[in-house]
């Protein structure tokens, strides 16, 4: 199966690939278990490669970013964007337990960090920058508040990682993240299976 477009193609049956595998009992009991999905992407990119740029993480066709610098919302959303990217968003459970991991590997568990929702445009109409529906929030408890003209969102250290909003002039670290083209990552791939087969079936 294509990577990058999930068709079919019969190759030949001794090419070394990566390979699918059905896990019996489900994502959810795969989350319950000991090893974090942290360890599972970085298991796997050892594996078969990460094909985001160097330092960046990759997770679920998507490369990661937490910018260091003590930023505003709009300084930090700049930042995301001359990597080609946006401040994070997150929109399912498992993309958020991902991401605590992957903030709690770099020890920042603890620190506030921008994601990319806010209410600017209109009070309580919160919205993803990249556009993203929000179908998912994970709000700490009394949150969003609009306590202080409060209208961007943060991971709140002091709530373990749920979110809080605060007034966007505020400097917090950031999360970006980005589709990479994998086009030229795959495509290298795929020539590399094209030759292997042409000199096999010679
Ligand atoms: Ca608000
Ligand atoms: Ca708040």
């Amino acid at each position: 199966m294509y990577f990058v477009n999930g068709r079919w193609n019969d190759v030949c049956c001794d090419i070394p690939l990566p390979s699918i595998c059905e896990y019996q009992g489900g994502f959810e009991q795969l989350l319950r278990e000991e090893s974090p999905l942290l360890t599972i992407t970085v298991k796997n990119q050892k594996k078969y490669g990460n094909p985001c740029s160097k330092g960046f993480e990759y997770w679920m066709g998507e490369c990661y970013w937490i910018n260091l610098s003590e930023k505003n919302y709009f300084d930090a959303s700049n930042d995301c964007h001359e990597k080609g990217g946006h401040l994070v968003s997150i929109v399912s459970h498992e993309q958020d337990r991902w991401l605590k991991e992957y903030v709690r590997h770099y020890g920042l568990l603890r620190k506030n960090l921008w994601i990319g929702m806010n209410d600017i445009s209109k009070e309580g109409d919160l919205v993803w920058l990249n556009g993203n529906e929000v179908n998912y929030k994970h709000f700490a408890n009394g949150q969003p508040s609009n306590g202080q003209d409060e209208n961007c969102v943060i991971l709140w250290g002091d709530a373990n990682g749920q979110w809080d909003d605060q007034p966007c002039h505020a400097k917090f670290r950031s999360i970006c993240k980005w589709t990479e083209s994998i086009g030229k990552y795959l495509g290298v791939n795929l020539s590399v299976i094209y030759i292997i087969c042409i000199f096999l079936k010679s």
